[in-house]
């Protein structure tokens, strides 16, 4: 289960009150005004990171208040202002104001932030209103309250790993296995229609939660889909912003070789484009279960080899090689993470 939608109240820090204090020196009893101003509160940010993929870390959690500023004091020592909070949320998140509904934010870019809640300006001190006439003022101000909001959180997924392959590779079934999506299988070509995404969660094969990532479905290709055959390339404009493609050849079908249907997979997204083309690749070898020719077996060894690859293997039936593959993805985009 992922979270994708939640509700989360801030309330930013009240700015700390401005001192009334005057200088009490031996040889200065009636000395001028020293109180200094408040601390600022502290605010409440929303910053993307792209190591998270859902809202989960909000599922129990969804009350925020940030530090209030100090008090400003006397000889003219400012309050010390309250602590921000930063919420890391996934690369996606829609910002919304929960009772307008105005979007505040959409954060897409590591790193990017927001500020939802501004912390309370801090209280000038009384040495602030010295003046040729008042030359002991008493007036001094208080702090500023922070602001407090409801925000709706909405996560639209950006998915990190596409799929390729030929109409009934077995696509669809990876992505019902390894995620809670559900999309339409059947043994017909196309039975995709449109793209869909799953969030494959580590905590499904006994890793942890946190861990995740965005798997994309999208229709089979067939040759010449570069120029319209079966429904076209169009789709894989859907994958062009994941960071790897998974190519599933189907180990089980007696009629295309392996070589044969990398060969013309491979065609059509570099077709497609440059960018689509330049993106990690792997090859998996799908319906293991099925395998009725053991030569399938080693031409799809030799293909993995002359490409520098491990050979993976997988079954949407027996579920062999699913929790491999899932790691292995996990593993090779956190190492993508930290090249970049
Ligand atoms: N034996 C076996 N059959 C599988 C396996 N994976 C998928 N199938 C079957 O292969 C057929 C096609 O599976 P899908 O997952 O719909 O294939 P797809 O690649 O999404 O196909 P399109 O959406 O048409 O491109 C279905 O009948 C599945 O039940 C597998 O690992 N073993
Ligand atoms: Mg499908």
């Amino acid at each position: 289960m992922f979270l994708d939608h939640v509700q989360l109240r801030v309330v930013a820090g009240h700015g700390g009150s401005g001192a009334m204090s005057f200088r009490r020196e031996k040889f200065a009893p009636e000395g001028g005004p020293d109180g200094g101003d408040g601390g600022k509160g502290g605010s409440i940010f929303l910053r993307a990171n792209r190591a998270l993929n859902t809202l989960n870390p909000y599922r129990h959690k969804r009350d925020f208040a940030a530090d209030r500023g100090r008090q400003g004091e006397g000889c003219l020592r400012h309050g010390k202002d309250g602590v921000d909070i930063t919420l890391e949320v996934p690369l996606g998140t829609v910002v919304k104001d929960g009772d307008t509904g105005e979007v505040l934010a959409e954060l897409l870019a590591h790193g990017q932030d927001v500020c939802v809640a501004r912390g309370g300006r801090g209280g000038l001190g009384n040495t602030n209103f010295k003046s040729s006439t008042n030359r002991t003022p008493r007036h001094h101000q208080p702090g500023e309250e922070g602001e407090e909001r409801t925000l709706d959180l909405e996560l639209k997924l950006i998915a990190d790993v596409g799929l390729v392959g030929f109409p009934n590779a077995g696509k669809s079934t990876l992505v019902s296995r390894l995620s809670a999506a559900r999309p339409k299988i059947a043994d017909y070509p196309f039975t995709t229609l449109e793209p869909q995404l799953g969030v494959v969660s580590l905590d499904r094969f006994g890793g942890d939660l946190l861990d995740s990532w965005v798997i994309a479905d999208i229709p089979g290709l067939i040759e010449g889909a570069a120029d319209g055959a079966g429904l076209g390339i169009q789709f894989l404009r859907h994958v062009e912003r994941t960071r790897m493609l998974l190519h599933l050849v189907d180990l089980s079908d007696p009629v295309t070789e392996p070589a044969e249907a990398v060969r013309v997979i491979e065609g059509e997204v570099e077709a497609f484009s440059p960018v689509l083309a330049a993106k990690p690749r792997w090859l998996v070898g799908t319906k293991l279960d099925a395998l009725q020719d053991e030569d399938r077996r080693t031409a799809f060894e030799t293909l993995c080899a002359d490409r520098g690859q491990k050979p993976i293997f997988i079954s949407g039936v027996t579920g062999e090689g699913l929790r491999e593959l899932a790691f292995a993805v996990d593993a090779a985009l956190k190492d993508k993470d930290a090249a970049q």
